[in-house]
């Protein structure tokens, strides 16, 4: 005989969840020690707020392709979870969220006084709160049910469009002794009837265009089928010549970047090649694209051709995207492609929201093996340390990069602690133009140059990074004033970096010399290397930007030399898009 806690935590075992992410209350009581009694089956990792959990546990679901497990308390622990749940949400990631409530006792529908804010302490409708951002929210208020909102929850998530669920579980319930009460799931019935069909009536399509477009959207990977799209793409292109592609953000790692098939990342601040493309285009063919308004706004927001558009989920359709012809295929995508393996990456980058986004979105050069995971559709800032966290326990050997801005990594600063403290080797990039530089650039085109709570001047400001990640035992490497390309100025640093010793000052690089600050012009001296801890100076007088990809490669380079987690703060200029 299993305690209810103890039942859930079995049956998501049994389905392959292999890791939580949650943050303790008293209500969880039996969830954590369900847990805790499982931990060789299922690892948990706490992180530092609810928020900071939901995201990891999104990194690693969009990572591993399997749904992880979030967990919170009732009343602010669930609540904390909105943001999280959101992003899931709009981002289709089929993460399991179970929140804890109140005993059914102390509950208002108990006492029959549903007007009543509150009676239980903490207590909170968590999921009225949630319906409308999952796919599935249910409170178990009797134990009876368990299995069966299990089954729904479950196949919810995992099914169709892909999203999150949510459970509520009260502390009674959680603890209720129960019998395994077996449910077979419902069988999924296959949305596309004729899936070849539907497949080469878009090939003749294809091949009768001019100039056809394929959009490859983030759909693709939830399906699992990357690479027999990339196969049909080859195979398609080798029927015709002229056919492109271009990607949305969240598609952006389906192709690399060199490919001479892969025309850029789409979008109001997309690739310009990649919207000439979509431009100059008499076919689009939308692959697991819903072709949002953010991608769609350089064409005054709406496309003039013909569109195809293939997507699992009807309700997109919609949404009118064209005025020219449009032809909405309603398909889960393994019936069009057929479902593939997908290979763990070797490395992957999480991007934040803000300025920090849009550049990992244009610069960032997918390589075979890399996988780039943003905020896509709620954008929300701080996501990106959480969400490499989860990344990192998805595919412990890739090469993992948090990229964000200085403002999205105070809103989740306090994980710089979870990541040094755990040697998480994370490295994390934080573009410093100490600005909300997004919503400068916002203010900058419409307030005549006036800013309000977003600069130095107005109310924002950015903390001593290298103060911070000292305080939570992170190696700190700045890049100051940097101006120049940093794939080739950093080039004699990192060398210097490989070959480190034990000194603990502060450099200056200037061409290929490490020049030890104070040490008077010129006299440069080769660069004997520095403790994990130094902060490090680059500047040549160019005026170029940071470039988001040099970075990256840098910290590659870096990561080679150090096992444990370290920040490189780069001081970046205004970016006025
Ligand atoms: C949680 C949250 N709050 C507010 C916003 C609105 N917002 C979008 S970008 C941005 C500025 C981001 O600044 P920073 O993190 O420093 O990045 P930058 O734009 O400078 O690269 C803000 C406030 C948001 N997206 N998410």
């Amino acid at each position: 005989m299993a305690i209810a806690a103890d039942y859930i935590i079995d049956y998501l075992i049994s389905r392959g969840v292999k890791r939580s992410y949650g943050y303790p209350g008293s209500l969880a009581g039996f969830i954590m020690d369900a847990l805790r009694k499982r931990s060789s089956q299922i690892s948990n990792r706490l992180l530092y707020t609810e928020q900071a959990c939901g995201f990891a546990a999104i990194g690693d679901t969009l990572v591993s392709g399997a749904p992880a497990l979030c967990w919170a308390t009732s009343g602010p622990g669930a609540t904390n979870l909105v943001t999280p749940i959101a992003n899931a949400w709009l981002d289709s990631v089929p993460v399991i969220f179970l929140t804890a409530n109140v005993h059914t006792a102390d509950s208002r529908e108990k006492l029959g006084c549903a007007a009543l804010r509150q009676n239980g302490n903490q207590e909170l409708d968590i999921v009225s709160i949630a319906r409308s951002i999952t796919k599935f929210a249910a409170r178990i208020d009797d134990a009876t049910k368990i299995r069966e909102t299990l089954d729904l929850a479950w196949e919810a998530a995992t099914s169709a469009r892909k999203g999150p669920a949510l459970i509520d579980l009260p502390i009674d319930v959680s603890k209720s002794e129960i019998n395994d009460l077996e449910r077979s799931l419902a069988s999924r019935a296959p949305l596309a009837a004729n899936a070849s069909g539907a497949l080469s009536a878009i090939d003749e399509a294809i091949v009768n265009a001019e100039n056809p477009v394929i959009v490859a959207g983030g759909g693709i990977r939830s399906a699992n089928v990357k690479a027999s799209f990339i196969a049909w793409l080859a195979k398609t292109q080798e029927r015709k010549p002229a056919l492109k592609a271009v990607t949305t953000l969240r598609g952006k790692d389906l192709l690399a970047t060199n490919d001479p098939l892969n025309m850029g990342v789409i979008g109001v601040w997309g690739n310009e090649k990649a919207n000439e493309a979509v431009k100059n285009a008499d076919l689009i063919v939308a692959i697991g694209s819903r072709l949002a308004n953010r991608q769609l706004a350089p064409f005054g927001g709406a496309l003039s051709c013909k569109v195809i558009r293939v997507d699992i989920d009807e309700a997109e359709f919609a949404r009118r995207v064209t005025q020219g012809e449009a032809i909405d295929v309603v398909a889960d995508l393994g019936d069009l492609f057929g479902a593939s393996v997908a290979k763990p990456p070797k490395r992957v980058v999480v991007s934040d929201v803000g300025q920090n986004m849009w550049r990992v979105g244009r610069e960032f050069a997918i390589e075979s093996g890399d996988r780039a995971l943003f905020s896509a559709g709620l954008g929300a800032m701080g996501f990106s340390l959480c969400a490499a966290i989860g990344a990192h326990y998805a595919a412990p050997n890739a090469e993992i990069i948090a990229v964000c801005g200085d403002g999205g990594l105070q809103m989740s600063v306090e994980e710089l602690h979870f990541i040094a403290a755990n040697r998480v080797p994370i490295a994390v990039i934080a573009l410093n133009n100490n600005a909300l530089g997004l919503i400068r650039a916002f203010q900058e085109r419409n307030f005549g140059g006036e800013h309000f709570c977003t600069t130095a001047k107005s109310g924002y400001a950015s903390p001593d990074w290298e103060a911070l990640a000292k305080a939570y035992g992170a190696d700190y490497y700045r890049f100051d004033a940097l101006t120049d390309r940093v794939d080739r100025s950093a080039d004699s640093a990192i060398d210097g970096v490989n070959d480190r010793d034990a000194g603990n000052r502060r450099f200056n690089v200037s061409s290929n010399r490490v020049v030890e600050e104070g040490a008077g012009g010129g006299s440069s001296r080769a660069f004997n290397g520095a403790s994990d801890r130094d902060a490090y100076r680059l500047s040549n007088g160019a005026s170029a930007e940071v470039e988001i990809r040099a970075l990256i490669d840098l910290a590659s380079r870096l990561r080679k030399t150090s096992a444990s987690a370290f920040i490189i703060e780069a001081k970046v200029k205004p970016v006025y898009p």
